[in-house]
């Protein structure tokens, strides 16, 4: 039985990797940093949390990993484990540069130590592509990163690809673009408007705040992405891949995709921070945008051209964007309704 060591085992990617390594007989060993929600919602939902053994294991400490890879001598690692969001990343900028770029350092240098021959998977981002220098973007397109975040991502990326030219070890990085599911966190664009429709169809909120709606996104399946991540550590050659899907759409887009699934029309009014989004029918501002949701650097628009994969790993999306909101949508609609029977 091989075993898997996952870093960031409660977030939306940990979750679906496990699904889809236990489903392939692994033993999944996941890395929690015990944040103090014990909740482990997303495992719960997809039916797998008491088949998964949690270690505590925190990316900012050494000695830490060192005691975790000792004992569990794992056979491939998938450090997804970030301080993620992107909007945080500004107010601390630190923090994430020490467990999004150090930590990956900390997890390679523990590998050379102690099971160099074990495969490693690191989840980079086309954040690091920021402000784009070429449309799409694929493996070879420069980097430049627009947030501490993206900046902190691509040290990830470069010290994965020095440990694999230095060392000969098996790693990969997987250049993802967004991918989203029901089971993202709230804190982002798509389930944040998903979620809060739900609750607006059910009388429990009035509107929604955002921020910059004019950004574009390759929004993918996160189910389909993590199968992407296993197919590299598979091949027989470690080497770097873009996942996307090679379409880009607004977050207006999105709002207007994901309220025509709730049944409101929207129309636009005013620009920018002043724009409103308002139900056609009922006349009822539904959106209203706020400077609070701005960042001080954007990425405007991210595609991503995932050729290589497809041509070498076989792997391609398959969900289209009207799909994967429809998904997101009817979950968040089931799921306020069960919060209403409590
Ligand atoms: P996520 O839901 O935010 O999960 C990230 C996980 O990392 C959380 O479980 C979090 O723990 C954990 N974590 C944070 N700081 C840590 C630390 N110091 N030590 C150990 N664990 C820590 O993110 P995701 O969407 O699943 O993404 C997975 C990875 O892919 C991340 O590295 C992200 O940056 C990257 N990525 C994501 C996307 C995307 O669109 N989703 C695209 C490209 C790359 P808690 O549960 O305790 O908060
Ligand atoms: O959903 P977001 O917060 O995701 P973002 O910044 O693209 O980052 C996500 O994808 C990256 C891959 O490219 C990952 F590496 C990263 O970990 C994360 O998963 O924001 C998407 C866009 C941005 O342009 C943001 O300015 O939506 C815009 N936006 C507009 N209003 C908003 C809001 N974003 C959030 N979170 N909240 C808003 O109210």
């Amino acid at each position: 039985m091989k075993v898997a060591l996952i870093t960031g085992i409660r977030g939306q990617d940990g979750a679906y990797l496990s699904k889809f390594l236990l489903e392939k007989g692994y033993k999944v060993v996941g890395a929690d940093r015990r944040s103090g929600d014990s909740s482990n919602w997303r495992l719960k939902e997809l039916g797998i949390e008491k088949e998964i053994e949690i270690l505590y294991m925190d990316l900012l400490e050494f000695d830490n990993i060192f005691r975790v890879i000792q004992k569990i001598q794992p056979d491939e690692v998938y450090n997804l484990a970030a301080q993620s969001f992107v909007a945080t990343s500004f107010e601390q900028p630190i923090l994430t540069a020490e467990v999004d770029a150090l930590g990956v350092n900390r997890l390679l240098e523990a590998l050379r130590l102690l099971k160099p021959d074990a495969k490693f998977y690191q989840a980079s981002t086309s954040e690091m592509f920021g402000k784009v220098q070429t449309i799409p973007q694929n493996e070879k397109t420069p980097f430049y990163p627009r947030s501490p975040y993206g900046v902190s991502k691509v040290f990830g990326h470069w010290i994965t690809v020095n440990y694999r030219e230095s060392y000969n070890m098996f790693a990969c990085s997987g250049i993802l673009f967004n991918h989203e599911s029901p089971l993202r966190g709230v804190e982002f664009v798509t389930r944040k408007i998903t979620y809060n429709l739900a609750q607006i169809k059910y009388g429990l909120r009035d509107k929604i705040i955002l921020g910059n709606l004019e950004a574009k996104r390759d929004w993918g399946y996160a189910k389909e992405y993590v199968e992407g991540m296993w197919m590299m550590l598979q091949h027989n050659e470690p080497d770097d891949y873009v996942l996307a899907t090679g379409e880009t759409h607004s977050i207006k887009e999105f709002v207007e995709k994901a309220c025509s699934f709730v049944g409101y029309e929207i129309e636009w009014q005013g620009e920018k921070e002043h724009l409103k989004g308002i139900d056609r029918k009922s006349g009822k501002v539904i959106i209203e945008t706020s400077k609070e949701f701005y960042r001080p650097a954007e990425v405007d628009i991210l595609i991503g051209d995932a050729s290589k994969a497809k041509k070498v790993l076989g792997w391609e999306p398959k969900t289209s964007f009207e799909k994967l909101v429809e998904i997101m949508v009817d979950a968040d609609l089931r799921r306020v309704a069960q919060e209403l029977k409590k």
